[in-house]
């Protein structure tokens, strides 16, 4: 390895500093494992960042992104467009809820984001309730980074930074004391979905453009939705007239067992986001998925046929080497049904993960859904992060990349893991945690 100059890089959402001293480089990556610039093997416990759960450099994947940059590496988004845009839109609908059948494409999960509050303002607009403009997010909620997901998210060391945002109120967050090592979905809970009547009440339904949350939240560190929430939040934003939007950026695609979080919980929003699983982290991509009714408003009540029906999209929306990686991914999640894979192993890993209750004083909480886990533990002097970040850095030293968010150390398996490497990551992370002090 020639040496790295480290200055002028800024690293995002990462401590540029401690990472300068002590840099954790990556050089290659295949199957579940990456190669650090020591030439070691280091195992991938987060499926990149919830990005590759089909593992890394698939060869299908590799090759259909080299020939598409030989045939056509990029063509203009706007008022043109190549096939695979068109084939991929297709081809994803078929792993979408009955009736989410529109595709925008993004280049990003916070682009998706920003693009579905976007669609829900603009819709109740279109039918003259130009005062449907809030947002209602939830407590620890992620919605990536641009300035709506920050305005919905709700961890606040994501916003506090940068001031005035989108008009947002907010959920309260489901991890009560009393779903503490809750296996799966939580049974009580439920009734925290009615806190959106309470929003309601303050704000009035006249304001209120869409409910987002996620069907399980991943970043803040795994928390899946108590048995009964997301239908509650359903029936409410139907019956007050509410846009519900799934941001499933984590969530679609296969993490959780089901083609989508929707899927897997029984409920179908409006609109759904997704991301990062679309191109398996190959290519930048994100998308909204609307309901063919939000669609066809924009159709119906936009003027003349010249007229663009909706004024927004990016210099790489359906960019064609995302659309041709996509294209590849959907072929192997279907062929290789990755889906029922996840959901036939999750129970392996739940039964792993929840062994490491009990184990330390320092454990407070154990959450899983699908291949996704998170483990809690307790703050040190009143630092919350400094034991994840320090079990990661073990971690990591022990051969295992392994995430830490918060106060929480968080897997995402990748979907093709095996039995033995579940039992050797868990392992790890309990050596690394018996080591804090
Ligand atoms: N929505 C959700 C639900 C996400 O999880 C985004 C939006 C934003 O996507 P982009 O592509 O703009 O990053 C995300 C992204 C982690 C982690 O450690 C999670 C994300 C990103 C990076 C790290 O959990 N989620
Ligand atoms: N800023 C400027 C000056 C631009 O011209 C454009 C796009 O043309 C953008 C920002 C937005 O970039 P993108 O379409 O890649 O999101």
């Amino acid at each position: 390895m020639t040496q790295l100059n480290l200055d002028a890089y800024w690293l995002p959402f990462t401590s540029n500093r401690a990472f300068k001293k002590d840099p954790r480089i990556i050089v290659a990556g295949e199957g579940r494992y990456f190669t650090d610039d020591r030439g070691r093997k280091v195992f991938d416990s987060l499926s990149g960042l919830w990005t590759c759960g089909l593992g890394h450099a698939r060869a299908e994947i590799a090759e259909a992104i080299g020939q598409q940059a030989r045939e056509l590496d990029y063509a203009p988004a706007f008022n043109v467009a190549h096939p695979k845009a068109f084939q991929l839109a297709e081809r994803l609908t078929t792993f979408m809820p009955e009736g989410l059948n529109r595709v925008f494409f993004t280049c990003s999960g916070s682009d998706a984001v920003d693009s579905a509050m976007k669609i829900a303002r603009a819709y109740w607009r279109k039918q003259g309730l130009a005062n449907k403009t809030r947002f209602i997010g939830r407590v620890k909620g992620y919605h990536g980074v641009n300035f709506g997901g920050i305005s919905v998210g709700g961890i606040v060391g994501n916003r506090l930074l940068y001031g005035q945002g989108v008009e947002a109120d907010h959920l309260p967050h489901t991890m009560t004391a009393e779903n503490k090592f809750s296996r799966g979905q939580p049974e009580q809970g439920a009734h925290l979905a009615d806190e959106l009547l309470n929003l309601i009440t303050l704000h009035d339904a006249s304001t209120i453009a869409a409910v987002i949350v996620e069907p399980m939240a991943g970043s803040a560190g795994v928390i899946p939705p108590p048995q009964g929430y997301l239908q509650r939040l359903r029936e409410i934003c139907t019956a007050h007239n509410i846009l519900l939007i799934f941001d499933e950026v984590i969530t679609g695609l296969g993490r959780l067992g089901a083609n989508t979080g929707a899927a897997a919980f029984g409920v179908v929003p409006d609109m759904l986001t997704l991301a990062k699983q679309i191109t398996n982290g190959c290519q930048p991509m994100g998308a909204v998925v609307a309901k063919e009714s939000i669609y066809q408003c924009f159709m119906d009540k936009s003027g003349a046929e010249h007229m663009i029906e909706l004024p927004h999209g990016y210099t790489y929306s359906a960019h064609p080497i995302a659309c041709a990686a996509g294209l590849a991914v959907l072929d192997i999640l279907e062929r290789e049904q990755m889906p029922e894979r996840v959901k036939a192993i999750a129970p392996l890993f739940e039964k792993a993960l929840h062994s490491l209750q009990g184990s330390s004083p320092y454990i407070v909480d154990i959450r899983n859904c699908g291949l996704a886990g998170g483990i809690s533990l307790q703050a040190k002097d009143g630092d919350a992060v400094i034991r994840p970040y320090q079990v990661a850095l073990k971690c990591w030293e022990k051969g295992f990349y392994v995430r830490h968010g918060g106060d929480v150390v968080q897997l995402g398996l990748p979907f093709t893991v095996e039995a033995s490497e579940i039992d050797a990551v868990i392992n790890a992370i309990g050596e690394a945690i018996a080591e804090l002090n």
